[in-house]
């Protein structure tokens, strides 16, 4: 009888560790489907959310590697110049690094990039890459764009190998993105962007929608499949008018973690009344979005370029971000390549004073403001 009981006893542990074992390997394949993001990605993707409820990051494009007299000077930007802090957020751009060339687009060494990547997260800040990439069907760059390209690299499309082979060389060097001790850098990874114009080989009168989606899951698949757990994919059309315009082309939620758009100031003073009924009009789709789809909101890209209004930040920029819960805003490069192209200013810029008070504003978090982002 005793035997009888401790072999039942026996069975019954044996069988449920069995069970166990299935749910683990259940939870196991579930989980290498879906890519379970590194501790730090996933804390930066808490923090976008719930960084609305203190203000919202500012960030620029290159803003460590050059800018208004300067190209390359170690620990130098153009906004630590007139602030003493850095922005919260840096971006970055991959194109050319699919050909595996040593410098990108705009001249920037990628090893160079790496170790401002490293800093930049050293110091608590947080990072972005747009891809600014070639058109595989006609090797010319982003802006050629030749109607059919995206078709051409689709699977069993003829430049679908060349494409892979491309994205490869993104992966490999996102993959050199790791501090000293082997972290692997979160990065809000913003590829195929603007799409709603028709700028680029991706846009709107290049591809179909179909197409584009395509595009999209192919990148997001061939990156997991690489094992890439530390992106965070931002979502950044250019400016439409409606929230169906919007969703047109989005690949799906289970693709993309933040909703953003890109749009700029043009025509001076002329243009304010036209860029803030912009802004209010896209910020209000995005935050909609954002709440329904619990995702983190951003301003991707904006600015106005030369900055020739005193005091666009504090009376242009500042009262239309603050109405919404944008987790950051990203104003573009300060080029050393291109005359009077900038967007942030440098020390002596008419707008400089009023960046100084804008930067004092308790809603705007610079470097020494975001601490914890990834803890
Ligand atoms: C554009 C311009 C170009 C640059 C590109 C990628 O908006 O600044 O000069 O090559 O972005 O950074």
């Amino acid at each position: 009888m005793k035997f009888k009981l401790i072999t039942i006893a026996l069975i019954l542990i044996v069988s449920s560790a069995i069970g166990c074992n299935k749910k683990a390997e259940k939870s196991n394949s579930f989980q290498s489907e879906s890519v379970v993001l590194t501790a730090e990605t996933q804390n930066l993707l808490k923090s976008l959310k719930s960084i609305p409820e203190k203000g919202f990051m500012i960030g620029h494009q290159d803003d460590p590697m050059y800018g208004i007299g300067w190209n390359g000077d170690a620990n130098r930007s153009d906004i630590k110049s007139i602030t003493g802090d850095y922005p919260a957020v840096m971006g970055f751009d991959l194109g050319r690094v699919e050909l595996g060339n040593a410098d990108n687009l705009d001249k920037v060494n990628f090893d160079k990039i790496r170790q401002e990547v490293i800093k930049q997260y050293n110091r608590g800040g947080m990072i972005t890459f747009s891809w600014h990439i070639n058109n595989p069907m006609t090797d010319g760059d982003s802006w050629n764009n030749t109607p059919g390209a995206v078709k051409t690299l689709l699977p069993d499309s003829i430049n679908h190998e060349k494409f892979i082979q491309w994205l490869q060389h993104g992966v490999d060097y996102l993959k050199t993105l790791k501090t000293a001790d082997g972290t692997k850098i979160p990065i809000l990874f913003r590829p195929w962007h603007e799409h709603t114009g028709s700028w680029f080989w991706w846009g709107q009168d290049n591809c179909t929608a179909e197409e584009y989606k395509q595009l999209w899951i192919m990148t997001h698949d061939f990156f997991k499949e690489q094992g890439m757990d530390n992106l965070i994919w931002a979502y950044s059309p250019g400016a439409v008018n409606t929230t169906e315009e919007y969703m047109e082309r989005y690949p799906g939620d289970e693709y993309v973690d933040l909703l953003g758009f890109d749009t700029y100031h043009f025509n001076n003073q002329k243009g304010t009344e036209d860029f803030t009924k912009i802004m209010n009009n896209m910020l209000t789709i995005i935050t909609q979005l954002g709440k329904e789809k619990n995702k983190p909101i951003a301003v991707t890209e904006t600015g106005i370029e030369s900055l020739p209004i005193a005091d666009w930040w504090t009376n242009v920029l500042f009262p239309v971000i603050d109405k919404y819960p944008i987790s950051y805003v990203l104003v573009w490069r300060n080029a050393h390549d291109i005359a009077n192209h900038f967007y942030a200013p440098y020390p002596g810029q008419l707008s400089a004073t009023d960046f100084v008070k804008f930067y004092q504003n308790p809603k705007t978090l610079f470097n020494k403001d975001i601490q914890n982002l990834y803890k």
